[in-house]
C-alpha cells in the first residue's frame, strides 16, 4: 500500500499545475464552481483598467461617467443593485494591471469576481491587483457572502490579500502576494487571505481551483471561523512548487477555526503543499475539530525535495486546542514529511507529538506529526 499511496497521492501533481487549467475555467465558463447563488444574477464586464468610480449607481450600468466601467465602479454598482453580481473582465486582452488610487469599496452584497474571465487567459490568472499605490486596506474586502474571489493576482496591498467576513466565501484559482509568474515576491503587508467567515473555500480538488498564496508579510492564509475547506493550494513557494517563495510566519494558521479540513485522502488534488514558510507550516493554535490529512509539508508536490519551513511542519499548541485529527492510517491520510535523508528535514521535525490518526491533546510546543511511511 505504501507504493500505491505514494504514486497516487504524490505523481499526480497537475492540480498545483496551474496551467492545466488552461481552457477549463475560461471566459465566462464559470457556472460550475463560483456561482454559489442563484435568482437575480446582474452581470458586469469590466473593460478599462482605470480607478473612476461609478457614475450614478441609482442607473443600474457600471460606468464611470466615460463610458468605461472599472474595477471599482463595478463593485459600487454590484453593491447597489439587489441581489447577487457577476463581474467578468474584458480590459482588452491578455495581462492587466488595476493600481487603485486608495482601496476598493467592501464588497456588501453577494459577488463573484472571476478574473479567469479575461480574453487570454489560459489557466494562471492574468488580472493583476496591486496595492502599490494604495496607502491603505486589503485587495479585495467580502463584507457580506456568499462571494466568490477567482483567477486574480492580488498582490502589494498594505493589509490582507483578501480578506473574507462573510460565510460560505470561495477563492480558487488566484495568486496571492505574488507576481503574474507565480516566481516573484509581492507580498501583501500582512495576511494573504483572512477570513472571519463560517464555511470559507480556499481552492478546491480540481485544476485550477488551488492558490498560490506566497510571499506575504505575515501569515498566508488564517482561518478564524467554522467548516472551512482548504484542498489544493501552494503556500510558500512559487508556482511551480520548486523554491520557497515563503510567506514571513506561518503558511496555514487555523488561529481559532474550528471544523477545518485541511487536505483530504480521497483524491490527489485535496492535499496543500506548506511550505517555504517562515515561522512554521501548519497552526493549531486553538479549535476543535479540525482535520488535517494528506498534505504535503516542507518539501516540493513530490515529497522528494525539501523545501523547509523554518520551524515546525505542524504546530499543535494552547491548552485550548483540542480534538484534531492530524493524519491517518488509510493510504494517503498521512501528511507527507520527507524521507530520507533526515537530515534535510529537520527544520521542519520537533518535539515528538501524536502519531497518524490520533486526535491532539493539549500537548502544548512544537509538533512534528507526521507518519514517516504512511
Ligand atoms: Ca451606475
Ligand atoms: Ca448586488
Amino acid at each position: 500500500m505504501r507504493r500505491a499511496c505514494a504514486l497516487i497521492c504524490l505523481t499526480a501533481t497537475a492540480a498545483f499545475g496551474f496551467a492545466s487549467a488552461a481552457g477549463a475555467g475560461g471566459a465566462h465558463s464559470t457556472g460550475s464552481s463560483g456561482r454559489r447563488a442563484l435568482g437575480v444574477n446582474t452581470t458586469i464586464i469590466v473593460n478599462s483598467a482605470g480607478d473612476a468610480g461609478d457614475s450614478d449607481t441609482g442607473d443600474g450600468v457600471c460606468d464611470d461617467g466615460t463610458g468605461a466601467c472599472t474595477l471599482r465602479a463595478a463593485i459600487e454598482q454590484a453593491n447597489a443593485t439587489p441581489g447577487f453580481g457577476t463581474v467578468l473582465f474584458a480590459i482588452g486582452r491578455g495581462p492587466q494591471t488595476i493600481t487603485p488610487a486608495t482601496s476598493l469599496p467592501l464588497i456588501t452584497d453577494p459577488l463573484f469576481i472571476d478574473g479567469a474571465s479575461q480574453p487570454g487567459f489560459a489557466g494562471t490568472p492574468i488580472i493583476e491587483l496591486s496595492g502599490a499605490a494604495a496607502p491603505t486596506g486589503s485587495g479585495l474586502h467580502v463584507k457580506t457572502g456568499p462571494s466568490t474571489i477567482r483567477g486574480m493576482v492580488v498582490n502589494r496591498w498594505p493589509a490582507d490579500g483578501i480578506t473574507l467576513e462573510g460565510d460560505g466565501d470561495m477563492v480558487q484559482g488566484n495568486f496571492i502576494g505574488t507576481d503574474l509568474t507565480g516566481t516573484i515576491d509581492r507580498g501583501n503587508g500582512f495576511n494573504g487571505i483572512d477570513s472571519f467567515g463560517n464555511n470559507t473555500v480556499i481552492g478546491g480538488d480540481q485544476p485550477g481551483q488551488g492558490n498560490l498564496v506566497s510571499g506575504n508579510a505575515n501569515v498566508g492564509i488564517e482561518l478564524r471561523g467554522q467548516g472551512g475547506t482548504v484542498r489544493g493550494n501552494l503556500v510558500g513557494t512559487n508556482a511551480a512548487g520548486t523554491a520557497a517563495l515563503g510567506n514571513g510566519s506561518i503558511g496555514l494558521d487555523l488561529l481559532v477555526a474550528s471544523t477545518t479540513t485541511v487536505g483530504g485522502h480521497s483524491a490527489p488534488g485535496q492535499r496543500n503543499v506548506i511550505s517555504g514558510n517562515g515561522i512554521g507550516g501548519l497552526g493549531l493554535f486553538g479549535g476543535t475539530g479540525n482535520v488535517v490529512e494528506g498534505n504535503v509539508i516542507g518539501t516540493d508536490p513530490s515529497g522528494s525535495v525539501s523545501i523547509p519551513n523554518i520551524g515546525a511542519g505542524v504546530k499543535v499548541t494552547s491548552n485550548t486546542a483540542t480534538g484534531h485529527t492530524i493524519g491517518g492510517t488509510a493510504p494517503c491520510q498521512g501528511t507527507r514529511s520527507p524521507s530520507t535523508p533526515e537530515t534535510a528535514w529537520t527544520s521542519n521535525r520537533g518535539r515528538p507529538s501524536p502519531s497518524a490518526g490520533t486526535a491532539s491533546s493539549a500537548t502544548g510546543g512544537w509538533g512534528s506529526t507526521w507518519p514517516r511511511t504512511a
